[in-house]
């Protein structure tokens, strides 16, 4: 069975923040398929780049002129082969010529263009038969750093995730509660508070940093507490330290802290709030600080998102020096369908949890939900709130409701 492409298109669109980006469309004798890239704001140093120099209109100008005709009478089920041919016509090791969101929008339509071609959904198509778990839905409640365009608290991403739901319906209805609930809490206690909301929909505070923590662990405790089944919910924080890493010293709230009085802060967090998950909590080349923290906090996710950026290389490092016990998966991040399940199957063979993650910068593309199961992600991040978080929690609903034997994690043995 084969599925040749015979059509590649590409086309301009908009992302949730207005910015730019691009579409692919594959089309092969007996299928199609769509992808639309997302965009980060907070990007790691090492991540693809997502415009060559020129921009959308010199990514839209490669791909028409070099990379479409390329693809033509190529087979859409064998992903690793265009993913290399991408990697091929780009020639850097960073995707700065075509451009990672034509790299990853292509590899992703490709994806959908073969899963279709076999009359498959994509998580079945690429999780074969035994993709049947749902991930927990890891959301952020408040957000700050990178994501308020206005001042809000200094860390990008106050999160929380039901533990033990019974499905996935219920995880995302705790959820949406706990997000409404902490809304109602500002109110009380930020007399600036005004409803507004970041980038990915989570709530933005002039509150403090600790005091935000409190509001989201009051909004946790109510929303368990209200809730007709057993269920516990874990806090979680996206510190996204790198923007914080001036000269080197941490520079948050009027403070200047060296490297060893962050990670004092940090554990303390931890401790005090019972924290379940920990993503970047030093900058992106502190490996020794992401090693010291496992040791010291086994049980936490201690995730790798700017540290790792999704790159195989970069997760050898990690590995060899024991840096974090999870991966945060970005597709965008290093550019091929390919270049991440490499990634993914590294991290799983030396002991790393899994979490597939959105961009702050998203649309209503879905395939993150599918990638989720596909690869038995024990979470995905994905936000709570807005059209374009609210797209993948749909489709989760869609595939649970599809699978007439779905199970979901349960992480509560913790
Ligand atoms: C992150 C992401 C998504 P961005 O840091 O984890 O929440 O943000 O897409 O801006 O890098
Ligand atoms: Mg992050």
């Amino acid at each position: 069975m084969s599925a040749l492409i015979d059509a590649a298109y590409i086309r301009r669109l908009r992302n949730s923040r207005g910015e730019e980006t691009v579409e692919v469309i594959i089309e092969t004798e007996s299928s199609f398929g769509s992808a639309i890239a997302p965009s980060g704001a907070s990007k790691g140093r090492h991540e693809a780049v997502a415009f060559p120099k020129g921009g959308v209109e010199e990514a839209v100008r490669r791909f028409r002129k070099e990379v479409a005709p390329e693809l033509i009478g190529l087979d859409s089920l064998d992903q690793w082969s265009l993913d290399r041919l991408l990697m091929e016509l780009d020639g850097t090791r960073n995707f700065s010529r075509i451009g990672g969101s034509v790299a990853i929008a292509t590899s992703m339509a490709n994806l959908w263009a073969a899963s279709n071609a076999l009359g498959l959904p994509l998580y079945r198509y690429l999780g074969g038969p035994s993709a049947n778990r749902l991930p927990l839905p890891l959301g952020n409640v408040i957000g700050g750093g990178k994501h308020a365009l206005w001042r809000s608290i200094p860390f990008q991403e106050i999160l929380v995730v039901p533990l033990n739901p019974p499905s996935y319906a219920a995880a995302l209805s705790l959820v949406v509660e706990v997000h409404r609930e902490a809304g109602k809490l500002l109110a009380k206690l930020d007399e600036s508070f005004a409803g507004g909301r970041n980038d990915e929909g989570a709530w933005v505070t002039r509150l403090s940093l600790t005091k935000a923590m409190d509001v989201v662990k009051e909004a946790v405790r109510v929303v368990e507490k209200r809730s007709p089944i057993d269920v516990k919910l874990g806090i979680g924080l996206d510190v996204a330290a790198s923007s914080l890493w001036v000269d080197g010293r941490y520079r948050y709230e009027g403070r200047e802290l060296s490297a060893e009085e962050h990670y004092r802060f940090i554990s303390s967090l931890i401790e005090n709030y019972g924290l379940i998950y920990l993503e970047d909590p030093f900058h992106e080349e502190d490996f020794d600080a992401f090693s010291d923290l496992v040791k010291e906090f086994r049980d936490v996710f201690i995730v790798g998102d700017d540290l790792f950026v999704t790159n195989i290389d970069r997760l050898r490092e990690g590995v060899k020096r024991g840096a974090a016990n999870s991966i945060l998966v970005k597709p965008n991040q290093v550019g091929t369908i390919s270049g991440m399940l490499e990634t993914v199957r590294f991290a799983r063979e030396n002991g790393y949890r899994i979490v597939v993650s959105h961009r702050s910068g998203e649309t209503c593309d879905v395939t993150i939900a599918h990638l989720s199961v596909a690869l038995d992600a024990p979470m995905i991040k994905t936000g709570i709130m807005g059209g374009e978080r609210m797209a993948k929690h749909n489709e989760l609903l869609r595939i649970e409701d599809g699978l007439p034997s779905s199970r979901i994690w349960n992480l509560s043995f913790k």
